[in-house]
């Protein structure tokens, strides 16, 4: 299913999330394959969607020292994103826009929280606000993305997902796939940025 380009690109109603876009997926302790490349993409998103008055969230994984998906505590992930320190800082470069929603998640030492909407006030905040359709994009397409995107179709998004700005960090080399694949199937449809807001290109 392709983006209807007859209903013009961005409205009233839609939100970007971005997704856990911080120095530890990019270049730290838990960095994803090519992660960078999400930023360039991430911030022309950021410029539409902020010229046309539309919110942005930003979401950051927020950890204790202690968390539990830390290999220290049995979990499978070296440390990372521990709340304020550098490596849970947004990547340098990512241009948040003044007044952007921050989401902290997972910020318990004992539960994890893949989702922006587990254990959070994002849903809260997204209905207060009226919003129908999230454009979702970030790190990483096979855990925070993914499970951004499951937890915003069941609460009855409509749901796109920024196929020009996500990045897995493939434990097993499928997983990334395999993610695109679910959250296809559970409805999400996949934009690029030209698809949304550029003319087709003309046939050859
Ligand atoms: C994430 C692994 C561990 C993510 C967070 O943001 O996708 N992945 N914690
Ligand atoms: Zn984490």
């Amino acid at each position: 299913m392709d983006f209807d380009q007859s209903s013009g690109g961005i409205r009233k109603g839609d939100v970007l999330v971005v997704v856990d876009v911080q120095n530890d997926f990019v270049s730290g302790s838990l960095a994803v394959p090519d992660g960078e490349q999400v930023i360039a993409p991430i911030n022309r998103y950021i410029g539409v969607f902020t010229r046309k008055g539309l919110c942005t969230v930003a979401t950051r994984d927020w950890h204790p020292a202690d968390h539990m998906s830390f290999r220290e505590q049995g979990g499978p992930w070296p440390a990372h994103c521990v709340a304020k320190t550098p490596g849970a800082a947004f990547a340098k470069g990512l241009a948040l826009p003044e007044g952007a929603w921050l989401v902290s998640k997972a910020t318990a030492p004992d539960r994890e929280a893949y989702s922006g909407f587990e254990g959070t006030d994002l849903e809260r905040r997204l209905k207060r606000l009226g919003a129908k359709r999230l454009f979702v994009g970030g790190l990483a397409t096979d855990y925070c993305v993914l499970r951004t995107v499951l937890d915003a179709f069941n609460l009855g998004y409509e749901v796109f997902v920024l196929a020009d700005a996500i990045r897995a960090v493939n434990v097993q080399p499928v997983d990334g796939d395999e993610a695109e694949a679910t959250m296809q199937r559970a409805g999400a449809v996949f934009v690029h940025f030209e698809s949304l807001f550029e003319e087709a290109e003309p046939l050859a």
